[in-house]
Parts: C-alpha cells; structure tokens; sequence
C-alpha cells in the first residue's frame, strides 16, 4: 500500500473553503480506492498568521515542507496584508526554493458548461499552459531608491537565463510529444522586450529543431491574448515565462466559464535532481469578497488534488476523479453562483463525491 505524506496550506479567505472539499475528496478516493493512504497535516500559514508573527509562515517552513510528498495549497493573500508581502511571503518562495520550475495549467472547457465564446465546445477549448515559475518577471529583483520622494525610482528587473528558458521550453516540446498534441506556442515579446524575449524566441526556435514532429509558432502576447478569445481551437500546449503564464491562464480561466475552475501543478519533473515536494493549487485567488460565504466554487481545487493524484502515479483514481468532475458539470444540476447556480461549496463536493461513490461500486 503506497502512502503519501500531504502538507495542507489553505492559507487566505476562500482557500479554506475550497480545500476542505479537496481533502474530504481526497479521503473518501483514498477509502474507496483502497491502494493508497493519506497522512494530511495541516499548517495555519496565512495573512492571519502574519497579523500574529509578523511572517507568512515561520523561519523553517521549507524545511518543514521538504519532508512531504506534495503540497496542497487554496489561495495566498487577504486585504489585511500588502499583496506582494503575503505572495512573496509564502507562495513564492516555495516555488523558487524547491525550483519547482513547471507550472501546469490545462485550460479545458469541461462538459455541460457553457463558456463566453458563442459557438465554442468542448473540442475547441481544450490546450495545456506551461508557465516557467522560478525567474522572469517574478525573479525578486530591484530595489527602490528614494521612498516617497518626488523622485523616488522603483526597478524591477525580469531575468531569463539560458538554463531556465531552455528547460520550460523543452518541457513544453516533451509533454506535446508524451499526451499526443501536435503543436507548441511560444509567447513571446520579443519585439518590446528586446534583450529577455529575443534570447528566449533565440531558445525557442533552437529546442524546436529537436521536435520535428511536433509544429511551433510564436506569438507576441497581446496577439496571443487575442487569439486565446479568437481561435482557442488552434492551440495545444503554450509555454510562456512567469508573468504572461499567470496573465494568459487567468483569461484561459474565463474561457473555462469561471476562474472557480482551471487547476495548477508547480513541479520540478526530473525525480533525480528535485529539490522538494511539488505543489498544487488552484489558479484562482482567495476572493476576498466572497471569503466564508460557502459559495465559492471548489472544482478548480478539487481538480488540483486530482493532479496531484495523478502526479504521485494513482492514476486510476485520478481518472475516477476527473470523471466525476466532468459527470457534475456535464449533469448542470449544481451550480456555484460562479456558474449562475445557487448550490453552495460543499453541495458540489457532495455532488463530486456521491458521484465517485456510484462509479467506484459500479466498477
Ligand atoms: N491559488 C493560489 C493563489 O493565491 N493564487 C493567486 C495569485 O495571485 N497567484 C500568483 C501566482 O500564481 O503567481
């Protein structure tokens, strides 16, 4: 029996919610699934605990995470805390100490939901983001000089190196070839950008020269955004540096029907060289506004903990669990107000688990 220590970090406002519906999820696949344990320890780390300590998780948290197989996250961020304090207090450095350098978004309109774009279905949204996730634009670098004078400068530098471009990039090329999609897309501003983008599009067209088999465009990002809304139907897997990833899979999750929906994967893919447990979360954020009300939508987190499962190698009850999903969606009957329903967040976990139940007695 395989056995699988998980660190909880729900962290801000929805993320609670949302969590707690992964976790009873995670439990029941794990009792009914029966080839596999969970031991699930939970960690408070949060804008809440930084009112009381004055940090977003203690001094040897990353120590504290190394011993897990995985890390299960809900949202970082809460108006009581400065935004760039609480996401470089806790979600930032994990993914940058555990050079967690793939984030993995798959944008898929799944079935019975009805996106924004008239006439599109589930055929034609239906692409996987790779977002590089330790450098770029989120590298940590600048500084600022002369604070609230009048002329106060603020710099914040972007760094693309050869090694960590050329990783995502062939990582993205890998995964093309390894789920069967035919085509990669570059985002790129090389055009603007002329020093970072010109040496990631210089990258860029090297590894595709290794994937013959596999078609290669690039795009500058405004013009990509654009297509995203105009031809979704075109793309297969988008690789893009740590801001444009973040940007394009927010807009993907609007495609999606609601950012209650897209799931991520932060991970190092090579077992040999990682440095640390790999991290799932959903792509939205703690919603404030409706933090605590019950309603925010859980899939986005429950389909995080269904890659989870699937990142770990429990495969068949990672494909138990993404065709309950799809059977909720697909039936329409519970809807978060995400969706123009009425059900609340634990009626859709509900929904999500009586399904699995029916399905795994029925196999
Ligand atoms: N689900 C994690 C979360 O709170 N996401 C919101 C956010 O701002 N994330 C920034 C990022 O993914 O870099």
């Amino acid at each position: 029996m395989q056995h699988y220590r998980i660190a909880l970090l729900p962290g801000d406002g929805i993320g609670h919610d949302v969590i707690a519906e992964g976790v009873e999820t995670l439990q029941l696949l794990a009792e009914l699934h029966g080839g596999f344990q969970l031991e699930l320890e939970a960690f408070d780390w949060s804008c809440t605990y930084y009112l009381k300590h004055n940090r977003m998780m203690p001094a040897d948290a990353l120590k504290t995470l190394e011993e897990f197989d995985a890390i299960y996250l809900g949202a970082v961020g809460f108006p009581t805390v400065r935004d760039h304090v609480s996401l470089w207090g806790m979600l930032l450095p994990i993914r940058q100490a555990f050079d967690l350098y793939v984030n993995q978004r798959p944008i898929r309109l799944l079935p019975g939901i009805e996106g924004p774009l008239r006439g599109r279905g589930t055929q034609d949204i239906n692409f996987i983001c790779i977002r590089e996730n330790t450098e770029g634009e989120y590298a940590g670098v600048g500084g600022r000089l002369r604070q609230g004078e009048p002329d106060e400068v603020a710099l914040q530098t972007s760094v693309y190196t050869r090694r960590a471009t050329e990783r995502i990039i062939r990582y993205a090329f890998d995964l093309a070839r390894r789920e069967g999609r035919r085509k990669v897309t570059s985002a790129t501003k090389s055009n603007a950008q002329q020093y970072g983008m010109v040496l990631w599009d210089e990258i860029h067209a090297a590894v595709a020269t290794d994937y013959t088999d596999i078609a290669t465009e690039k795009w500058h990002v405004d013009a990509l955004a654009a297509r995203f809304v105009t031809h979704p139907q075109t793309f297969d897997v988008v690789v893009g540096s740590n801001l444009f990833g973040d940007i394009l899979t927010d807009l993907g999750g609007a495609l999606q029907g609601s950012l209650g929906l897209p799931p991520s994967a932060n991970f190092h893919p090579d077992p040999a060289t990682r440095r640390g447990p790999a991290l799932f979360e959903p792509v939205h954020g703690s919603a404030p506004d409706i933090a605590g009300k019950g309603i925010a939508n859980p899939i986005a987190a429950i389909w995080s903990a269904q890659l989870m499962l699937d990142y770990l190698g429990e495969r068949a009850a990672a494909i138990a669990l993404m065709r309950a999903i799809e059977t909720v969606t697909g039936q329409g009957q519970v809807r978060t107000p995400d969706l123009g329903g009425q059900a609340t967040t634990n009626q859709i976990g509900n929904a999500i688990r009586g399904t699995l139940r029916d399905q795994l007695k029925r196999s």
